[in-house]
C-alpha cells in the first residue's frame, strides 16, 4: 500500500466480529477443538462470494463459533488494531454483537472483557484511541435487546453507546423505540444501520423515532431528495462502507456507488470498512478503491478524513489532535 492515502482517519463503522480473518478462524478453531464445516483455507475462502446481506450474515454468525475465550476476543481485536494502524486509523469506534455471543452460550463478560482488554492498551500499543459500541440484532426482539442492555449496564461494561445491525429489511426502526429511549436515559450515544438494504423511510424513522446521532450506511437516502436535504441541513454523519456495498450487492459496481453524489449534495459522509475480513479490505483498501474509481483529489480525501474525526464520539481534545 502506498502511503499517500494514510491521512489520519477515524473508523466509525466497524464490526469487530467482521475482522475475523480466515487464517485466524482456523487457528482459533484448532485452539478450541472446534470442527468447522469448511475446515481448510481454500474451502472457507470459497464461501465469501455473497449475493446479499443475509447471505453474508449467515457466514458471519457461523464463523463466530471459534470465539470462545477472553483470549480469542482479545486476539481478534488486537489483529484488527494492527491492520487499522497500517491503514492510517487513529481513532476507532468498534461495534460488537453481544446477542450473537450470548445466543451460542458465551457469557457477556467473556466477550466484553476480551475485547475491552485489547482496547485498553490500544492507544499505547497502536496509537489508536478507541470506544466500544454494543450493537443489537434487529432480527431479534426488542425485549431481548432491552434485557441485554440492562445486563451490560449492570456489569459496568465500558460501552459508550449502542447500535442496531443485522437484517434490515422486515425489521424497521419502529421496532426499537424503547431500546433507544433506554439508551438515551442511560447517557449512551446512539447510532443505527439504516438505508443499507432498507428504504429511505428507514433513515427518516431512524432519525425521528430513534433519535440517533449517526446513520450507518444510509446510501439509499439518495433515492429521496427531501431526505437528502434534511441530512445535509443537519449534517447528519453517514458512515459509508464502499467495499461492503459492492460485496453485498447493495450497488451493482463501485462505479455505480452514490458516494460522489452524496459528496456533491453536501452530505457529511465518511469512509469505513464495516467487516473488512469479509469485504476485501480495511480502511486503506476502501480509500484506494475510491481513488482508483473516482479519482478523488486531496481535498476530497481530506474532507472525508476530517468528517470521520468530527463525526466521532472522541473527546474534543482528541479530535483537535487528529484534525
Ligand atoms: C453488518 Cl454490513 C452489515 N450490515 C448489517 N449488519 C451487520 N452486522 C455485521 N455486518
Ligand atoms: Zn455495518
Amino acid at each position: 500500500m502506498t502511503t499517500e492515502f494514510l491521512l489520519p482517519t477515524a473508523e466509525l463503522h466497524l464490526h469487530i466480529e467482521g475482522t475475523l480473518e480466515p487464517e485466524l478462524i482456523l487457528e482459533l478453531a484448532a485452539r478450541n477443538g472446534i470442527a468447522l464445516p469448511h475446515p481448510t483455507l481454500a474451502d472457507l475462502r470459497a464461501q465469501y462470494e455473497f449475493t446479499d446481506l443475509q447471505h453474508f450474515l449467515d457466514l458471519y454468525y457461523a464463523n463466530m463459533a471459534v470465539l470462545v475465550t477472553e483470549a480469542d476476543f482479545a486476539d481478534m481485536t488486537r489483529a484488527y488494531l494492527l491492520r487499522a494502524q497500517a491503514s492510517g486509523v487513529r481513532h476507532a469506534e468498534i461495534m460488537f454483537d453481544p446477542q450473537a455471543h450470548l445466543g451460542r452460550g458465551i457469557p457477556l463478560s467473556t466477550a466484553v472483557r476480551g475485547i475491552s482488554s485489547a482496547l485498553a492498551s490500544s492507544q499505547d500499543e497502536f496509537g489508536i484511541s478507541t470506544a466500544l459500541i454494543a450493537a443489537f440484532l434487529r432480527d431479534q426482539s426488542e425485549e431481548s435487546a432491552l434485557a441485554v442492555l440492562e445486563e451490560l449496564l449492570a456489569m459496568g461494561a465500558p460501552i459508550i453507546g449502542i447500535g442496531l445491525d443485522s437484517a434490515e429489511v422486515g425489521n424497521p426502526p419502529s421496532k426499537f423505540i424503547r431500546l433507544f429511549e433506554r439508551a438515551r436515559a442511560a447517557g449512551l450515544r446512539r447510532v443505527a444501520h439504516a438505508g443499507e438494504e432498507g428504504p429511505p423511510s428507514h433513515v427518516w424513522d431512524t432519525l425521528d423515532l430513534l433519535g440517533v446521532e449517526r446513520i450507518d450506511h444510509g446510501i439509499r437516502s439518495v433515492e429521496d431528495s427531501m431526505l437528502v436535504r434534511r441530512l445535509a441541513a443537519d449534517q447528519v454523519p453517514l458512515t459509508v462502507c464502499p467495499l461492503s456495498n459492492v460485496r453485498l450487492r447493495a450497488v451493482d459496481t463501485l462505479a455505480a456507488h452514490p458516494l460522489p453524489q452524496m459528496l456533491a449534495s453536501g452530505l457529511n459522509v465518511c469512509i469505513n470498512s464495516d467487516d473488512p475480513a469479509y469485504f476485501g479490505g480495511y480502511m486503506g483498501e476502501n480509500f484506494q478503491s475510491l481513488v482508483a474509481e473516482f479519482g478523488l483529489d486531496v481535498d476530497a480525501l481530506e474532507l472525508l478524513a476530517g468528517n470521520s474525526i468530527r463525526s466521532s464520539f472522541a473527546p474534543e481534545a482528541r479530535k483537535a489532535q487528529l484534525l
